[in-house]
């Protein structure tokens, strides 16, 4: 019986309620499939003028950049924030202009059978973009892709060049996610003439620009547009359901083929959607759960159609973790045995990069999470590249996933047309995300002001509409530790707390944290009987400054509070709380203010990612939860290999 419902509930995903008519598939070359990146050196000019506004109606992007005013070198991907000595332009609120030239390759441009795609990975906060003089497309949010199909306008004229034109308003308003608001200062005894401030309420610097790799793609004009697949087993069968969609073919013919690490084929189907059965599966493990985790297949799909000008063939492969999660009223499954999460929050930040995609820093921090023992991580406090979520599948980092449902404290905006953008920006999510093995769950916010009336509405219909978008997975939204104002927690699955006590609630005093934290799980599992993570917990230090006894700010100080919080999730693991994550996996960047000294300095590693006395603490704890709870892969026995 339940097994009839699991498998009801897994084709549900496949009659998701997504108002979003196209997929989002990541770009992948294939034989059928070309990318071309278009990283590196843009053109740039920030509009200064007092409305921000003289991009647009001196039309700049009708001509070159150059010619329209002076033009400095950004790199793309990065926020322009901290590349240039120039504060006004740190700080800079308002609309940013982008150009580059592109050479197309000419055979995309002869073959009319060719899609030719333009997308950028995300760019904070609004964007528009032009070909050529042409509007293509304009996307609200960061963190997320969006993309146009440029092929007919780039056959207009081929022997133009093509010029790509972005502009990007990094502007936060009531309804934006997340929210923020432009105060202007009037008082001219004390402001300059047009001073004027962006207020937020989250901790974070608000990095802006194009953030990830801007591409040109192509595919057949009959195509593969979107994959959905949801994984089950049954004793030694793995259960992979999934549906095709396909665009610009009125009839296709499709084959699916899944094949093991070896490329050898395991299951395969002539169907658009269906299930495909793998004996002998090796499951998706998490990292230290397992002795060989995240086993990755790959489902190739292949589409024939033909119109009466040309045959079509289309190849896309996506990898496949067969893998479940499911959640009791005191545990968190993966493949029906209990999994802790002992993880990390994280930022993408760092240093002149701002929140710029980085192979570099992606692949050291991936070295430190394994170096510290870590499974798991909650993409605080928005979607992460997809190239970091390609690595937590790899690596068998298992994944909270967060949209940008941040610092969300104003009462309006909690009305209908910011609740209508985050419905939409979780469509865009789930749709992003949804085919990885490591995302587990999903946030839909982190501490709202969740004790404002509305809340109760707002929350309610997002959260209903994430698991009718994706009933395959639990949902969560992160809540600060006071459980009698929260008007979330009655909706979602797993309760995740924040809390800092000894840090923002009495500080300095170490001693209240046994109390004061076990006075926290009883409250949430005594109110909803639902498993928790301690979502974040943590205490600012300053590398290098050094007190004992403990003072705050000080390696001691954060190495005690850390001790203080683990004796108890020592003692609440056992019943109902199901995973730690420490805030912050390193320093960050935040806006200027009297409780930040150069940004966030919660991190267990500096944003430079050495570690903090913290860091050896967490390790030594994290690999000790690793050997009582899960089976240490056999290369661990060699520790350099990472
Ligand atoms: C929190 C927030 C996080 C902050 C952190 C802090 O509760 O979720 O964004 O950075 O506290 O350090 O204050």
């Amino acid at each position: 019986m339940l097994g009839v419902f699991r498998v009801l509930c897994l084709f549900a995903v496949f009659e998701a309620v997504c108002l979003l008519d196209t997929g989002m598939l990541f770009p992948r070359e294939s034989s059928s499939r070309e990318v071309k990146e278009l990283n590196g050196r843009w053109d740039f000019r920030a509009d200064k003028s007092p409305n921000r506004n003289q991009g647009f109606e001196k039309a700049w992007y009708k001509s070159r950049l150059a010619e329209t005013g002076p033009v400095i070198d950004m790199p793309v991907p990065a926020s322009y924030n901290d590349i240039t000595q120039d504060p006004t332009l740190r700080d800079f609120i308002g609309w940013v202009w982008y150009e580059r030239e592109v050479v197309v390759p000419a055979r995309w441009i002869a073959d009319e059978g060719t899609r030719v795609v333009l997308r950028v990975g995300s760019a904070h906060y609004y964007s528009v973009v032009w070909v050529n003089g042409v509007k293509v497309t304009e996307h609200n949010g960061g963190h997320l892709p969006f993309e146009a199909e440029i092929g007919s306008l780039i056959r207009k004229d081929p022997t133009q060049p093509c010029r790509i034109t972005i502009a990007v308003n990094n502007t936060l308003t009531l309804d934006t996610l997340p929210p923020g608001n432009i105060q202007h200062m009037d008082d001219h005894t004390k402001y300059p003439d047009g001073f004027f401030v962006q207020n937020i309420y989250f901790d974070f610097f608000n990095y802006a620009g194009i953030h990830r790799s801007v591409l040109l793609y192509t595919t057949p004009k009959a195509y593969v547009d979107d994959i959905t697949v949801v994984t089950d087993f049954l004793d030694n069968t793995g259960l992979v359901y999934y549906k095709v969609s396909v665009q610009g073919a009125a009839t296709a013919t499709l084959k699916a083929t899944l094949m093991d690490k070896n490329g050898r084929c395991v299951a395969s189907s002539s169907e658009p959607s269906g299930v495909l059965k793998v004996v002998d599966v090796n499951l998706w493990w998490p990292y230290l759960m397992h002795e060989n985790p995240a086993y990755l297949y790959s489902m190739e799909v292949r589409l024939m159609a033909t119109d009466s000008r040309s045959t079509y063939e289309d190849v896309y492969t996506l990898p496949v973790g067969i893998r479940t999660v499911n959640v009791t009223s005191t545990q968190f499954l993966i493949n029906n045995k209990p999994f802790y999460f002992h993880g990390v929050n994280k930022h993408e930040d760092s240093d002149i990069r701002g929140k710029g995609f980085d192979w570099p820093l992606i692949v050291k921090d991936f070295n430190l999470l394994k170096w510290l023992g870590a499974n798991s991580f909650r993409t605080s406090h928005y979607p992460y590249a997809e190239e970091i979520l390609q690595m937590c599948d790899r690596h068998g980092i298992v994944v909270i996933d967060e949209c940008p449902g941040v610092g969300i404290k104003d009462i309006r905006s909690f009305g209908n047309s910011s609740l209508t953008h985050h419905l939409a920006v979780m469509d865009e999510l789930v749709r992003r995300d949804k085919n990885h093995a490591s995302v587990v769950m999903w946030s839909v916010a982190n501490e709202p002001a969740a004790e404002m009336p509305p809340a109760d509405f707002y929350f309610k219909t997002l959260i209903k509409h994430t698991k009718a978008l994706d009933p395959s997975r639990p949902v969560t939204f992160i809540t600060d530790s006071n459980y009698a104002r929260d008007r979330g927690a009655p909706y979602v699955d797993v309760i995740c707390v924040n809390s800092y006590f000894s840090w923002y609630h009495d500080p300095g005093h170490l001693e209240v944290i046994p109390i004061q934290l076990k006075t926290q799980f009883e409250n949430w599992y005594g109110k909803y009987q639902k498993p928790i993570i301690q979502s974040e917990y943590g205490a600012d230090a300053v590398a290098g400054f050094h007190s004992d006894p403990p003072v705050m700010f000080s390696e001691e100080y954060q190495k005690a509070v850390l001790q203080s919080y683990h004796n108890v999730l020592d003692q609440k693991r056992k019943q109902y709380v199901i995973g730690e994550l420490i805030w912050n996996f390193a320093d960050f960047m935040t806006v200027q203010g009297i409780t930040r000294v150069v940004g966030n300095k919660k991190g267990i590693f500096t944003r430079e990612r050495q570690p903090k006395a913290a860091a050896f603490i967490l390790k030594e704890r994290y690999w000790r939860l690793a050997n009582e709870t899960g089976r240490l892969p056999v290369w661990t026995k060699y520790p350099c290999s990472f």
